[in-house]
């Protein structure tokens, strides 16, 4: 005997349509659209069923997501508590992604990746605000009214030789391990943060979320205005990428030496980094801080790799309305895409979590190692 379920999405980041809800063993469901634009493969709900009811369901529309290819291999996100997530089995069948689950409480929430909620997020902003070595030096109002802010940290005396360190993180909404990582690379440099190479040479900074509207609507990829901000670095406007405008500004003004820019990939089930080969100034001081930096990054963390990523750009066609080619090219400094995986990582695999908060979290604690370590030959 089946008894119906009730779903919900009505919260930060929430996304899903429910197509027929009233069979609990074949829940039809699609993914919503980004409010403004073409892309989805986000999701996001809660289901309220009996304990031990068994549930099935399917994401009828999984075929016509962003990037269809992901979902093989692919397990969905799920936690009773929003606080500890597991992966629960699915496969991709016929067009659709479907998955059986016996809910072990009243409640429990499926997601595409651990969400990195608003909560979680005005709590990382309060932290930052209250640590005395940071201060918010600009922010600007989206297009849905929501805030972005950028912030310095900085320690010792202020000096002409500092080197200025960037990362920004979260650019496409729905990558939520971005955040993930910021917040571990955050803690460790608040908590012990008191390298004296990384305090004395150099300014930290950073936005946590490039995109408040996407990660509010439940996007993909997109802000209120549709745009797709990683394509809007050539040419950002106030209009509909306000949030790329203030920081590529903020950059001109003060400048950048290295600059990391934190990323999820649907498809790829590893760690890696994007560069600047394709860039017209790429040149051979690049190519070889690029090659230090992924050398030492596998050294320093096991998670990260360099044999699979994606195909490298042919020498000057690099697409310079992406972030880490336009600020690699505009200040002549090493600059990356850093790329985590929504799977996992196929080289270490955890069938319980696959690729998970706390992974993000750590690989962002051995980003700032390594940021450290190459400070002293960045220019
Ligand atoms: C990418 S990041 C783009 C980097 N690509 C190259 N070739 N330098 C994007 O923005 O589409 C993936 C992502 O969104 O994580
Ligand atoms: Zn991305």
């Amino acid at each position: 005997m089946s008894t119906a379920v009730s779903i919900a999405s009505d919260f930060d980041g929430g996304n899903i349509v429910v197509k027929d809800a009233s069979q609990a063993e074949c829940i039809r469901l699609e993914i919503r659209r980004d409010i403004a634009a073409d892309y989805f493969q986000w999701f996001y709900f809660s289901v309220t069923a009996q304990v031990g009811q068994q549930l099935g369901f399917s994401l009828e529309n999984a075929e016509k997501a962003s990037y269809s290819d992901a979902w093989e291999g692919y397990h969905v996100v799920a936690s009773y508590d929003r606080e500890s997530w597991f992966r629960i089995p699915a496969e991709y069948q016929e067009g659709q992604l479907v998955w059986q689950h016996r809910p072990e409480q009243e409640q429990v929430f499926y997601s595409y990746f651990a969400p990195y909620d608003q909560a979680r997020h005005q709590a990382l902003l309060a932290s930052i605000a209250e640590h005395h070595r940071c201060e918010q030096i600009d922010s600007c109002t989206t297009v849905d009214g929501h805030s972005v802010e950028l912030f310095k940290f900085s320690a010792g005396e202020p000096s002409t030789h500092k080197r200025k360190l960037w990362l920004i993180a979260r650019q496409h909404p729905g990558e939520t391990m971005a955040e993930w990582f910021m917040e571990g690379l955050l803690e460790t440099l608040f908590t012990f943060g008191n390298d004296e190479a990384l305090l004395a040479g150099a300014d930290i900074y950073f936005v946590v979320n490039m995109n408040p509207d996407g990660s509010w609507a439940g996007n993909l990829r997109t802000n209120g205005a549709g745009t797709d901000l990683n394509r809007a670095w050539q040419d950002p406007s106030e209009e509909s990428s306000p949030e790329v405008l203030m920081v590529r500004n903020a950059m001109d003004k003060i400048g950048v030496d290295m600059f990391l820019d934190i990323h999820g990939d649907e498809e790829l089930p590893y760690v890696f980094t994007a560069g600047c080969e394709g860039n017209p100034g790429y040149s051979l001081r690049l190519q070889e801080l690029e090659e230090r930096f992924r050398r030492r990054y596998q050294e320093i963390n096991p998670d990260f790799q360099s044999v699979y990523g994606y195909d490298k750009d042919e020498p000057g066609k690099a697409d310079l309305r992406i972030a880490c080619n336009q600020v690699g090219q505009r200040f002549d400094c090493l600059s990356f895409t850093i790329e985590m995986p929504f799977k996992d990582n196929a080289n270490i695999p955890d069938a319980k979590e696959g690729w998970s908060p706390e992974r993000s979290r750590n690989l962002g604690v051995s980003t700032l190692e390594l940021m450290a370590e190459l400070l002293p030959d960045l220019r």
